[in-house]
């Protein structure tokens, strides 16, 4: 296709204009994003096309716990990108092992099972609570049940969507893969109720991020540990959003004193550079898989483990732990003052993490967001009047404060 004519409608456009116009021409439109084009980022700052400057308050859903261009995760990689990046698990490489290890070690297990996305990490631990079901517990063949909750967020493959009770996520994407409960998040006793010998796991998020980021009462986590050992049922706890730092724990199960069977990672394990994700339990759980039974070309790869062992490595000293505490209390104080002032109705959250309820005569979630940018601050939006708070644990209290700041005016 030419693209010769310059008409007046054409050239009286922004650069941002004419990539989103050409973006929604030819992508498939299964987002809505904010109307902002980046073009390069640094720490909590991203730059649009056009060089307008703005903080970023959702930090890539948590993939960018460590900020933009983190020069140590950069190295990492660019070190690794030149002596090799991907081997397939045809072969052993140089890098394997050390992640493998060092993230078993961070997480108090002894087996690690790389892969590459969320949703794959989650329907890995699918297929291991089944087999662990089958092999170890007994159940007998095809009737093993997982328990989930609703209003739970754990990715998008046709599974995975099986078990969502959010119908946009799940409509017209049947059939459903069954062998799923689905009960209300934070009742143990509908948690209780819902177990049945044939139950091979309880599947859960310690806070849920997509439904609002989403706080269980005080004893419900430490409840469901109680339950899931006395039945035999393997807790999997799905800490890709939750985890690695955001809550100001290196898991948000820490809070509550929780240890489940199984950690769910990805998001920031890839350190905002390349996809990441992990299974990570005992042997008597992971060990149910035999050479063949379960993999991915990528899950492993060299270059991913380079990026995720200097995660791991910065994980393990508690500073970006240490510095969502600290940041976190100031950003829900703060918060909890428009709460005060009525603007805003309600906040939930841990760490550097909020979910903020606006009060809905200031508009909507999207609005809200589309006022902020304006501003200079990037959040997203949640359903109906709220926006979530998730800016890196690198950003600045004077960053945060300005941010804060743009909030408040909005809401003026
Ligand atoms: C989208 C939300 C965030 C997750 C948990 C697994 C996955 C996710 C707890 C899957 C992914 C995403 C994906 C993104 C929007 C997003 C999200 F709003 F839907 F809830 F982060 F807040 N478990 N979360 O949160 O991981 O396969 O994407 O790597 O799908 O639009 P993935």
């Amino acid at each position: 296709m030419s693209s010769t004519s310059s008409s007046a409608t054409n050239s009286s456009r922004t650069t941002s204009e004419r990539f989103i116009a050409s973006a929604e021409a030819h992508s498939a439109h299964n987002y809505h994003p904010l109307p902002i084009v980046v073009a390069s980022a640094d720490g909590a700052w991203m730059t649009d096309v056009e060089g307008r400057r703005y903080l970023d308050m959702l930090a890539g859903y948590s993939a960018l716990n460590f900020g933009h261009g983190n020069r140590r995760l950069i190295d990492a990689a660019k070190t690794q990108l030149d002596r090799v990046t991907l081997t397939s698990r045809a072969f052993h490489h140089d890098r394997f092992a050390e992640f493998c290890t060092r993230l078993a070690e961070l997480c108090g297990k002894e087996m690690v099972l790389p892969m590459n996305t969320g949703a794959e990490a989650v329907e890995t631990a699918v297929k291991t609570a089944r087999k662990w079901g089958y092999r170890v517990k007994g159940v007998p063949d095809g009737r093993a049940k997982i328990v989930v909750a609703a209003g739970n967020f754990h990715g998008r493959t046709t599974t995975v969507i099986s078990f969502s009770t959010d119908e946009e996520a799940r409509a017209d994407f049947g059939p459903y893969t069954p062998g799923f409960e689905i009960v209300p998040y934070g009742d143990l006793e509908a948690l209780r109720a819902a177990v049945t010998d044939d139950t091979v796991a309880v599947l859960i998020e310690p806070i849920q991020g997509e439904a609002g980021v989403l706080v269980p009462p005080a004893g419900y986590l430490p409840g469901v540990r109680e339950l899931t050992r006395e039945r035999g049922v393997l807790f999997i706890a799905d800490e890709i959003q939750s985890g690695l730092g955001r809550t100001g724990r290196t898991f948000a199960c820490e809070h509550e004193g929780v240890v489940p069977d199984v950690y769910l990672l990805g998001k920031a394990l890839g350190g905002g550079v390349v996809p990441v994700s992990a299974v990570v339990a005992d042997a008597d759980v992971l060990g149910v898989f035999k050479p063949g039974e379960h993999g991915s070309t990528f899950g492993g790869n060299p270059l991913a483990c380079a990026v995720g062992l200097e995660v791991v490595d910065m994980l393990s000293t508690g500073e970006f732990q240490q510095r969502a505490t600290e940041l976190g209390e100031h950003l829900h104080a703060e918060l909890g003052l428009l709460a005060g002032a009525g603007t805003v109705t309600e906040v939930r959250g841990r760490g550097l993490w909020a979910g903020v309820d606006i009060a809905p005569s200031y508009g909507t979630g999207r609005e809200i967001s589309e006022k902020l940018m304006e501003k200079g601050v990037l959040v997203k939006d949640t359903h109906g009047s709220t926006i979530r708070i998730a800016p890196p644990l690198v950003i600045s209290k004077e960053d945060l404060d300005w941010g804060l700041a743009q909030l408040r005016a909005v809401l003026a």
